[in-house]
């Protein structure tokens, strides 16, 4: 009994030595860092809570808008030092480009799987019989006119640095849309909302997770499946001439991706940006928080912090909190 005590004792002194020098080494650098700030809301959420819980730690952070896909740029050269989501469809291109160079970390997936894709509300599937196949929506095309892209449809797509390809997707299927995109995401929710007040017809970009399908029942367009090969060999896929003759990935990655310099900058935060993980319900919560119920960014991050501290705390505690 009393060398089994003894024993705990010494491990825990020893425990409390190993933990004691990881929180005296952090942070290994006072300089901020920097991370990326985009245009949808999930992606300012829990940037907010990575910050937060850095500073916790004793880091610095900025935080820096920037492009959604300038800054694979940016990452490389540690002009931006952490992004927090990395979406399969809109940023595969420059992510893999940027990991090929050596210039970026990825640090891992969130548990959350994606799709981003085109999107109607319920009651569209009465006015075009055979949705969600495209073929079925594109012999419907011209109830979705506007008075810009008439006799063609309009599919209203996202903010231009969200790089879908649907200009080029549209072409490759001869789909008889006018592609047009909103200057920002408050724009897709606010057309929604008042096609779906009138029950008028519209298509547009929607995403998950996110908070859309809580509030607007709805389904995704069902295009050719996705392969990697589409993109990249004309002759894959319905069109034999073209590339991108298919839909987004279902169940696509959402990945961290941080500046390679991190490793030895700050080893302990990147060790922190790899465990954190979100599922697709935390995800929906954090845009729904501030889309739908008014709250800010850094309120919603800073409510889930404090309802989830066994959760973070996990997370963090290799650094010496
Ligand atoms: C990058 N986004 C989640 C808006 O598709």
């Amino acid at each position: 009994m009393r060398s089994t005590a003894f024993t705990k004792a010494i491990l825990a002194v020893a425990f409390t030595a190993i933990t004691f020098s990881a929180a005296a080494a952090v942070p290994e650098s006072k300089d901020p860092i920097k991370i990326t700030v985009l245009n949808w809301t999930s992606q300012i959420v829990q940037s907010h809570i990575t910050g937060d819980l850095l500073e916790k730690l004793g880091y610095n952070v900025k935080y820096v808008p920037a492009n959604d896909q300038l800054q694979f740029t940016a990452l490389g050269t540690g002009d931006l030092d952490v992004e927090m989501e990395v979406w399969e469809q809109t940023n595969k291109d420059n992510f893999y480009k940027a990991l090929k160079a050596g210039h970026i970390i990825d640090a891992g997936n969130h548990a959350a799987k994606t799709r981003e894709e085109w999107w109607y509300p319920d009651y569209v599937a009465k006015l075009c019989p055979g949705l969600p196949s495209w073929k079925a929506l594109n012999k419907c095309a011209e109830i979705f006119a506007t008075p810009e892209t008439k006799p063609k449809g309009r599919y209203l797509a996202g903010p231009v640095d969200w790089k879908m390809g649907d200009k080029q997707r549209v072409e490759a299927l001869g789909m008889n849309f006018t592609v047009i995109n909103a200057g920002q995401a408050a724009s897709l929710w606010a057309e929604l909302k008042s096609a779906y007040r009138r029950k008028q017809p519209i298509v547009l970009f929607n995403w998950t997770p996110n908070w859309v399908e809580t509030v607007y029942p709805g389904h995704f367009v069902e295009f050719p499946p996705f392969d990697p090969k589409c993109i990249s060999d004309p002759s894959w896929g319905p069109n034999p001439n073209a590339t991108h003759d298919c839909g987004s990935p279902k169940g696509g990655w959402l990945k961290k991706a941080v500046w390679k310099g991190m490793a030895k900058k700050w080893p302990c935060a990147l060790s922190v940006i790899r465990n954190i993980s979100f599922t697709k319900e935390e995800l929906d919560g954090f845009a729904k928080s501030v889309d739908v119920d008014g709250m800010s960014y850094e309120q919603a991050a800073s409510k889930w912090l404090t309802d989830h501290k066994n959760q973070w705390s996990k997370w963090v505690s290799q650094c010496g909190v």
